[in-house]
Protein backbone atom coordinates (compact mmCIF):
# COMPACT_ATOMS: atom_id res chain seq x y z
CA UNK A 1 0.00 0.00 0.00
CA UNK A 2 2.75 2.56 1.01
CA UNK A 3 4.82 2.03 -1.99
CA UNK A 4 1.55 2.29 -4.66
CA UNK A 5 1.36 5.90 -2.59
CA UNK A 6 4.59 6.30 -3.19
CA UNK A 7 4.70 5.41 -7.18
CA UNK A 8 1.19 7.31 -6.95
CA UNK A 9 3.21 10.66 -5.72
CA UNK A 10 5.83 10.31 -7.78
CA UNK A 11 3.79 10.28 -10.64
CA UNK A 12 1.31 13.12 -9.33
CA UNK A 13 4.75 15.23 -8.83
CA UNK A 14 6.64 14.23 -12.15
CA UNK A 15 3.01 15.03 -14.53
CA UNK A 16 3.24 18.37 -12.42
CA UNK A 17 6.95 18.90 -13.52
CA UNK A 18 5.77 17.89 -16.64
CA UNK A 19 3.35 19.91 -17.59
CA UNK A 20 5.29 23.32 -16.30
CA UNK A 21 8.13 22.40 -18.88
CA UNK A 22 5.90 21.59 -21.61
CA UNK A 23 4.29 24.97 -20.64
CA UNK A 24 7.48 26.98 -20.26
CA UNK A 25 8.47 25.25 -23.37
CA UNK A 26 5.39 26.26 -25.87
CA UNK A 27 5.43 30.20 -24.95
CA UNK A 28 7.24 31.76 -27.86
CA UNK A 29 9.94 33.85 -27.03
CA UNK A 30 8.90 36.95 -29.43
CA UNK A 31 11.11 37.95 -32.15
CA UNK A 32 13.33 34.59 -30.88
CA UNK A 33 15.13 34.82 -33.76
CA UNK A 34 16.75 38.28 -32.49
CA UNK A 35 16.87 37.34 -28.49
CA UNK A 36 19.84 36.11 -26.79
CA UNK A 37 20.88 35.20 -23.13
CA UNK A 38 23.90 36.41 -22.08
CA UNK A 39 25.80 35.88 -18.46
CA UNK A 40 25.76 38.64 -16.28
CA UNK A 41 28.80 38.00 -13.57
CA UNK A 42 27.56 41.23 -11.12
CA UNK A 43 23.91 39.25 -11.56
CA UNK A 44 24.96 35.67 -11.50
CA UNK A 45 22.09 35.16 -14.17
CA UNK A 46 21.29 35.27 -17.79
CA UNK A 47 20.10 38.28 -18.79
CA UNK A 48 17.18 37.88 -21.94
CA UNK A 49 19.24 40.07 -24.48
CA UNK A 50 17.48 41.30 -28.21
CA UNK A 51 20.22 41.98 -30.78
CA UNK A 52 19.24 43.86 -33.60
CA UNK A 53 22.70 44.50 -35.41
CA UNK A 54 22.66 45.72 -39.22
CA UNK A 55 19.09 46.73 -39.64
CA UNK A 56 19.24 50.61 -40.04
CA UNK A 57 21.84 52.96 -40.54
CA UNK A 58 21.19 55.85 -37.67
CA UNK A 59 24.19 57.74 -38.10
CA UNK A 60 23.61 58.22 -41.86
CA UNK A 61 26.98 57.22 -42.61
CA UNK A 62 25.60 54.09 -45.02
CA UNK A 63 26.86 51.45 -42.70
CA UNK A 64 24.22 49.63 -40.36
CA UNK A 65 24.09 50.04 -36.96
CA UNK A 66 23.76 48.00 -33.91
CA UNK A 67 20.50 48.50 -31.56
CA UNK A 68 20.35 46.15 -28.53
CA UNK A 69 18.35 45.93 -25.53
CA UNK A 70 19.17 44.22 -22.49
CA UNK A 71 16.79 42.51 -20.27
CA UNK A 72 17.29 43.38 -15.77
CA UNK A 73 16.72 39.44 -15.10
CA UNK A 74 13.63 40.46 -13.40
CA UNK A 75 10.28 37.97 -13.24
CA UNK A 76 8.56 40.64 -15.31
CA UNK A 77 11.74 41.45 -17.76
CA UNK A 78 12.24 45.09 -18.39
CA UNK A 79 14.66 46.24 -20.89
CA UNK A 80 17.13 49.29 -21.47
CA UNK A 81 18.44 50.60 -24.65
CA UNK A 82 22.26 50.31 -26.09
CA UNK A 83 23.27 51.71 -29.56
CA UNK A 84 26.40 51.90 -31.65
CA UNK A 85 26.46 53.73 -34.60
CA UNK A 86 29.19 52.61 -36.99
CA UNK A 87 30.75 56.01 -37.04
CA UNK A 88 31.99 56.19 -33.77
CA UNK A 89 31.79 52.28 -32.81
CA UNK A 90 31.52 52.94 -29.10
CA UNK A 91 28.08 51.59 -27.34
CA UNK A 92 25.91 54.99 -25.74
CA UNK A 93 23.69 53.18 -23.25
CA UNK A 94 20.33 54.64 -21.36
CA UNK A 95 20.33 52.04 -18.44
CA UNK A 96 17.91 53.99 -17.21
CA UNK A 97 15.16 53.83 -20.35
CA UNK A 98 12.93 50.47 -19.24
CA UNK A 99 10.38 49.28 -21.89
CA UNK A 100 9.36 45.66 -21.45
CA UNK A 101 8.14 45.16 -25.46
CA UNK A 102 11.39 45.56 -27.30
CA UNK A 103 10.12 44.08 -30.14
CA UNK A 104 10.01 45.18 -33.87
CA UNK A 105 6.93 46.81 -34.65
CA UNK A 106 6.09 47.77 -38.30
CA UNK A 107 3.90 50.91 -36.86
CA UNK A 108 3.11 53.11 -34.55
CA UNK A 109 -0.04 51.76 -32.54
CA UNK A 110 -1.33 52.48 -29.03
CA UNK A 111 0.78 49.41 -27.36
CA UNK A 112 3.79 50.40 -29.62
CA UNK A 113 7.58 51.03 -27.50
CA UNK A 114 10.03 50.99 -30.00
CA UNK A 115 10.04 51.32 -33.41
CA UNK A 116 12.40 53.06 -35.86
CA UNK A 117 11.89 55.21 -38.93
CA UNK A 118 11.98 58.37 -40.86
CA UNK A 119 9.87 60.79 -38.37
CA UNK A 120 11.03 63.87 -39.54
CA UNK A 121 11.27 62.89 -43.11
CA UNK A 122 14.96 63.83 -43.88
CA UNK A 123 15.85 60.69 -45.59
CA UNK A 124 17.77 59.35 -41.67
CA UNK A 125 16.02 56.47 -39.61
CA UNK A 126 15.67 57.73 -35.26
CA UNK A 127 14.05 55.43 -32.69
CA UNK A 128 11.22 56.06 -31.31
CA UNK A 129 11.03 54.59 -27.57
CA UNK A 130 7.83 54.40 -25.64
CA UNK A 131 9.37 54.59 -22.34
CA UNK A 132 7.39 52.49 -19.00
CA UNK A 133 9.42 53.37 -16.21
CA UNK A 134 8.12 52.67 -12.10
CA UNK A 135 5.22 54.92 -11.60
CA UNK A 136 5.22 56.43 -15.16
CA UNK A 137 8.48 57.80 -13.78
CA UNK A 138 10.64 60.76 -16.18
CA UNK A 139 14.61 59.76 -16.07
CA UNK A 140 15.97 62.40 -13.98
CA UNK A 141 18.96 63.07 -16.38
CA UNK A 142 16.10 63.26 -18.63
CA UNK A 143 14.48 65.86 -16.92
CA UNK A 144 17.64 67.80 -16.56
CA UNK A 145 17.11 67.84 -20.44
CA UNK A 146 13.81 69.57 -20.47
CA UNK A 147 12.39 65.93 -21.78
CA UNK A 148 8.54 66.12 -20.28
CA UNK A 149 7.21 62.87 -21.99
CA UNK A 150 7.69 58.89 -21.84
CA UNK A 151 7.86 58.91 -25.52
CA UNK A 152 11.32 59.40 -26.85
CA UNK A 153 13.07 60.48 -29.80
CA UNK A 154 16.53 59.88 -30.28
CA UNK A 155 18.78 60.89 -33.08
CA UNK A 156 22.10 61.34 -34.64
CA UNK A 157 22.60 64.86 -34.75
CA UNK A 158 25.93 66.90 -34.95
CA UNK A 159 28.08 63.60 -34.20
CA UNK A 160 26.21 62.24 -31.66
CA UNK A 161 23.08 60.75 -29.90
CA UNK A 162 20.17 63.02 -28.46
CA UNK A 163 16.97 62.31 -26.65
CA UNK A 164 14.20 64.66 -27.49
CA UNK A 165 10.72 64.95 -26.76
CA UNK A 166 8.69 62.47 -29.63
CA1 LIG B 1 25.78 53.91 -39.46
CA1 LIG C 1 14.69 61.35 -39.94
Amino acid sequence: MKIIFSIILFLTIYHSIKAQNTTYETIPLPEAEYAVYLYDSNLLTDRLTYQYANKWDIDNDGTMDSISFIGNGGAHVYFHLEVKTSSDNIWTRFPTFYIDMPYLFKEMTDITQFLVMDFDNDGVDEIYLDIDNPFGSIPEILQKEGITSNQLLIEFEDGKIRVKNF
